[in-house]
């Protein structure tokens, strides 16, 4: 097993580390400024749907936090932040008029993260749509495609000199499914039918802003970030691999057909069935858009039973306290897939970590070493990844601090910096120290590798 000592000399010099946040999980502030409402602020209002009865209106404070946020950063030493723009906070209704003061909060966290030798990463959709929007149909209508493609256009015209990267989409999966098939997640539905549609229209909608940037002279690099895991039979049957190989289809190929092949995967259309989207003629060639990178975000595998869901608790792994398996092998063989799938683009891990229990010690530290361990073995697993010929760029740690985990609430703690609520206080757990650690070996390296040259 690589060791510590080890674990950075796996990765060349120029592999980029960062930590990773959305808006609608840290920011707070959800009515100031001339703020709109977006989806997830009318979902947590329906009662029961959030684990504990909370909301995004105070989150961790951020909007009021940046700049303090900004140097806790920039001290764990990362080279890059992954963070997403709230786009009811730059344009309350989704479409017309722009948000003065809402562009100029992302105008400082650009230019404080740069001023900081920071490489912002934005994500222009991490699920909080204008509510307005939603109410002429959301995701669900054509119309949607092309109020994406103007805000995308909005943002680069005002940030995007300043950007290291663009990506379009947070998860279509998860907006698609969870929020519209499993009704989970905002805003609430459930119908498949119409989910596929938003997948579609998703996918339609990074294709068409990804063209329109690159029609604007973008110097951004332009992706798009999927959750994958990894599908492996339960049991060796034949039943297993066929439900195996069914839920590869329409869990992963139906997101990363269409972007490197052009096409949905046939098996899963054919189980779909009167379910599968309405397409416009060329949409397929919209969609093949030409990546700077694929981000991939992963946290756990995904077992197949042809008798239904597995409970994760079968396979006698550790489990996070999202229930979710600790399988860092998982990440190696996913990388392997796409890498024998597709041609590659530079490939990020966008998102990777854990929740744990966290309890803070007399001693006032956060002893995390199930999420250090958790780090440290999924980063092992992209080295390995890399030897084996995936093209990786870089990986970033979901999340620099704890926040609201969406339907959890803010009981389920992801951070590698602890976040007070009561206080706001922010602490670095053991976790953040060791990735700081970490980085501070790579910048030896890096150091080193310059003075050699
Ligand atoms: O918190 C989320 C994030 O917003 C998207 N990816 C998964 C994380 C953990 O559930």
């Amino acid at each position: 097993m690589t060791s510590d000592q080890d674990l950075h000399l796996q990765f060349p010099p120029a592999f980029e580390w960062g930590v990773a946040t959305s808006a609608f999980q840290i920011e707070g502030a959800s009515t100031e400024d001339g703020k709109g409402e977006s989806i997830w602020d009318r979902f947590c209002r329906q009662p029961g749907v959030i684990a504990d009865a909370s909301n995004g209106d105070v989150a961790c404070d951020h909007y009021h936090r940046l700049d303090s946020d900004l140097d806790l950063i920039q001290a764990l030493g990362v080279d890059l932040y992954r963070f997403s723009v709230s786009w009811p906070r730059v344009q309350p209704l989704g479409s017309g008029a722009w948000n003065e003061v809402g562009l100029g909060f992302y105008e400082r966290l650009v230019d404080g993260l740069l001023a900081r030798g920071l490489r912002p990463h934005l994500t222009l959709n991490h699920w909080d749509l204008p509510q307005a929007l939603q109410e002429r149909g959301g995701w669900a209508t054509r119309e949607v495609v092309d109020r994406f493609t103007d805000y995308a256009l909005g943002i680069q015209q005002r940030l995007g000199d300043r950007l290291a990267a663009i990506t379009t989409h947070n998860e279509p999966w998860v907006v698609a499914m969870l929020g519209h098939e499993q009704g989970i997640f905002a805003p609430g539905l459930r119908d498949r039918k119409v989910a596929l549609q938003v997948a579609h229209h998703l996918l339609v909608s990074h294709g068409m802003a990804l063209k329109a940037l690159r029609g604007a002279g973008a110097s951004a690099r332009l992706g798009i970030v999927l959750n994958l895991a990894p599908a492996y039979p339960a049991t060796d049957s034949e039943a297993d691999r066929a439900r195996a190989r069914l839920d590869d289809a329409k869990g992963r190929r139906w997101y990363t057909d269409p972007l490197f092949l052009g096409r949905y995967p046939q098996e899963a259309w054919n189980d779909f069935g009167g379910d599968v989207p309405q397409m416009r003629e060329g949409d397929m060639d919209l969609i093949r858009q030409p990546l700077d990178y694929l981000g991939v975000n992963y946290y756990t595998r995904h077992m197949a039973s042809a008798q239904g869901p597995w409970d994760t608790r079968r396979s006698g792994l550790p489990l996070t306290e999202m229930g979710w398996e600790i399988y860092a092998r998982g990440l190696t063989d996913l990388l392997l897939t796409l890498h024998h799938d597709y041609t590659l683009p530079d490939v990020y891990i966008t998102e990777n970590g854990g929740a744990f229990p966290d309890a803070l010690g007399p001693d006032g530290a956060i002893h995390d070493a199930d999420r250090t361990d958790y780090l440290r073995t999924h980063i092992a697993a992209v080295a390995d990844a890399m030897r084996a010929g995936v093209p990786m760029a870089g990986y970033m740690v979901w999340s620099l601090m704890d926040n609201f985990e969406w339907a959890s609430g803010y009981a389920k703690r992801f951070g590698i910096v602890h976040v007070d609520y009561e206080t706001q206080q922010r602490r670095l757990k053991d976790s953040a120290r060791w990735y700081r650690s970490l980085l501070e070996q790579v910048r030896g390296r890096r150091a080193r590798a310059v003075g050699e040259r």
